[in-house]
């Protein structure tokens, strides 16, 4: 079946089907908080009516980015922080695919923060799980992005001297329209929020903390963490972005003091995604753009002819 013929195919989907027992069976280490995601993520897909063959995961470099290794779906295992623009052109090109984008704190914080940044304020229309364990996992413990500012680790043997990225506000202030924080200690809560961010039309990020038991020793495990919808203590409305903002600052605070703050912080239903925008002004066709490598008669017009036409 290919990924065209399996949209919109309605059926009873198993989770199992994402996970059938196919080898690799993953190598992450015991206690790993990545199972967390990769259990969360199983879940969350048939719950959403998402069957493996109309999923594509798009990973980076890390031991994050062996998730689809290890998932029965469409895979695309890129280069260390670049799985957002092969996410984006991937969902550009067939807008009907359910991609989900994921990666490390290394890979999306740090090396691929760029592409972060822009894929959230052009609100793309996909999801995108960043494994947060404040360190670089697979290459034996170097300090991330998200390590607390003192943290030693080889690369910082005296203990970090910077302030760590607080990816939440990043995500709003660079325009993502929905916005959350899970903990693989937590999975019915992260596989509610990834069903919720597969459903929003429009960049959806989740931080999901996950634990490194092997290099991140100080790490916490990230419990007892609190979801901030459901305490009385943290009043706020997620759609309200300053509301938002300022839950968000004080969850980012807090973990740095070991209080773990998880929830939906923010979302907008009304912003369109860039999909949308490019359809509004005529730039991107209703049909998949991708079919037409399937179409035999489909006559190309290379931009390169046209640049040389104009400048003969
Ligand atoms: C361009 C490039 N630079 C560096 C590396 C080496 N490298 C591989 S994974 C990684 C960091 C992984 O950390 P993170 O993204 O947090 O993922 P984790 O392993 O913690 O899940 C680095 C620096 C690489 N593969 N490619
Ligand atoms: S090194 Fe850390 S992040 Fe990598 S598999 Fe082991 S526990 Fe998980
Ligand atoms: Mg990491």
């Amino acid at each position: 079946m290919s990924a065209f013929s399996a949209i919109g195919e309605e059926r009873e989907i198993d989770q199992d089907e994402y996970t059938p027992g196919i080898e690799p069976q993953p190598t992450w280490c015991p206690g790993c908080g990545d199972f967390g995601v990769l259990k969360a993520l199983k879940g969350a897909l048939p719950e959403a009516g998402r069957t493996p063959d109309e999923t594509l995961t798009v990973t980076g470099i890390g031991c994050s980015g062996k998730l689809n290794s290890y998932f029965n779906s469409y895979g695309f295992h890129t280069i260390h922080g670049r799985a957002l623009p092969v996410a984006r052109a991937a969902k550009l090109a067939n807008p009907g695919l359910e991609v989900i984008a994921a990666g490390g704190d290394g890979d999306g914080y740090g090396i691929g923060g760029n592409h972060f940044m822009h894929t959230a304020r052009e609100n793309h229309d996909f999801t995108y799980i960043v494994f947060n364990n404040e360190i670089f996992g697979l290459t034996k413990g170097q300090t991330s992005p998200t390590s607390p500012k003192g943290h030693k680790s080889k690369t910082q043997p005296h203990g970090s001297a910077k302030e760590p990225v607080r990816p939440l506000s990043l995500s709003l202030t660079s325009g993502a329209s929905f916005v959350a924080r899970t903990a693989a200690v937590n999975p019915n809560q992260a596989k509610e929020l990834i069903k919720e961010a597969i459903e929003h039309d429009g960049f959806a990020h989740i931080d999901f903390l996950t634990q490194c038991p092997t290099w991140n020793k100080d790490a916490k495990q990230y419990v007892p963490y609190i979801d901030v919808n459901e305490n009385d203590d943290y009043e706020f409305d997620p759609t309200n972005r300053d509301e938002a903002a300022s839950m968000m600052r004080e969850a980012e605070e807090a973990l740095y003091e070991g209080e773990v703050l998880t929830g939906k912080f923010y979302v907008d239903d009304s912003r369109p995604s860039y999909q949308q925008e490019k359809q509004q002004i005529g730039e991107m066709p209703e049909e998949p753009l991708a079919e037409r490598y399937f179409d035999d008669d489909y006559d190309w017009e290379r931009s390169a002819d046209m640049f040389i036409d104009d400048h003969k």
